[in-house]
């Protein structure tokens, strides 16, 4: 890196830490944008790290999750806390509609100064939230929002990486499941720290709180308890308790583990980490240990699952 592009790397750092807003929303774009200065950032930033709570919302398109988080940055503003969004857009690189729609949603925030709001897009991962989500989120811990709201659409694997990044995590649902009741009964039950049943002035809310319920009952005796809690978000019923809950949830399972920091994002991007550079050096070696291999693979000598152990092993030798 140049001298110059040092010396922009260092204000930039020191201006996003300082809380000033221009500050993050440019490292977002470095971030996203993979520039060569995003590592230097990251890296500066790490132990800035770790004192937002972390709100994921996740659930099937339309079900209300951007009015809902309109509706629980209100409540957390109204408790003098400030908040900051990522929206993640896994469908296109371009914003569509959808993230227009959301913008619209939380518009009424749009002039507060305790109010961030960026939609992100999780281009280029292999499925699901990408790495960016959580590298974004350290940004905008280390800017110092006190509470970090993530929305993601439930798109099985979304669903599933959110729950490993957020400190809550919230499934939100509409009234009459119908046939998602089996989508859910898949993995949701499994993620969620929190389930709302959104949409309570519709006909079947408290139907399908107690389907929600009976599921969870289903469940091993020694799980956690999963509050099932329902909301209006479109009126503000019941988000009151909904952030009550969030806290309670925040202050018993992860306060008591902030000594060691954001430990499950960290855990989240290490993990990550490890995975990229695994793939790079297996596209490094392709050329000649792979090709044996998938050759002794064919004839019948090796097993695949062999295979990757002794890839494993070579690489970490
Ligand atoms: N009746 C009623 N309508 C609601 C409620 N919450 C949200 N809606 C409406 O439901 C529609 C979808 O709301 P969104 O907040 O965009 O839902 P979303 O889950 O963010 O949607 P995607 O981001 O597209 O997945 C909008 O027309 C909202 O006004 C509610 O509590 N009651
Ligand atoms: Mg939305």
């Amino acid at each position: 890196m140049s001298d110059a592009a040092n010396d922009e790397a260092a204000k930039l750092i020191r201006r996003l830490v300082d809380g000033q807003r221009a500050a993050l929303a440019r490292a977002i774009t470095h971030i996203e944008s993979g520039a060569g200065i995003a590592p230097r950032i990251l890296g500066a930033i790490q132990s800035a790290v770790g004192h937002s709570r972390v709100i994921g919302f996740t659930g099937a398109p339309g079900v209300g999750k951007s009015t809902l988080i309109n509706a629980v940055i209100r409540e957390f503003r109204g408790r003098k806390k400030t908040v900051a969004v990522a929206a993640v857009d896994p469908s296109s690189p371009i914003s569509g509609g959808a993230i227009l729609g959301d913008r619209v949603r939380m518009g009424e925030h749009g002039s507060d100064d305790g109010v961030f709001i960026r939609s992100i897009s999780s281009r280029g991962h292999l499925g699901g939230l990408s790495a960016t989500t959580a590298q974004v989120i350290d940004l905008m811990d280390a800017a110092g929002w006190d509470v970090v709201v993530i929305e993601t659409v439930g798109a099985g694997q979304s669903e599933v990486e959110i729950a490993q990044i957020a400190d809550v995590s919230i499934v939100v649902c509409a009234p009459g499941l119908g046939d998602d009741v089996q989508a859910i009964k898949a993995g949701i039950l499994e993620i969620a720290d929190v389930l709302v049943v959104n949409k309570a002035d519709q006909p079947l809310a408290d139907q399908t709180c107690r389907q929600l319920v009976a599921m969870l009952e289903l469940r091993h005796a020694d799980r956690r308890e999963v509050p099932v809690l329902t909301t209006v978000a479109t009126s503000g019923d019941g988000v009151d308790r909904l952030v009550d809950v969030i806290e309670q949830q925040y202050q018993e399972n992860v306060a008591p583990t902030h000594a060691r920091g954001p430990v499950k994002r960290f855990q989240y991007l290490i993990a990550n980490a490890a995975a990229r550079q695994i793939h790079e050096r297996l596209a490094a070696s392709a050329e000649v240990t792979m090709h044996d291999m998938c050759a002794r693979v064919s004839r019948g000598e090796l097993s695949v699952d062999s295979a990757a152990r002794a890839l494993l092993d070579a690489m970490l030798k």
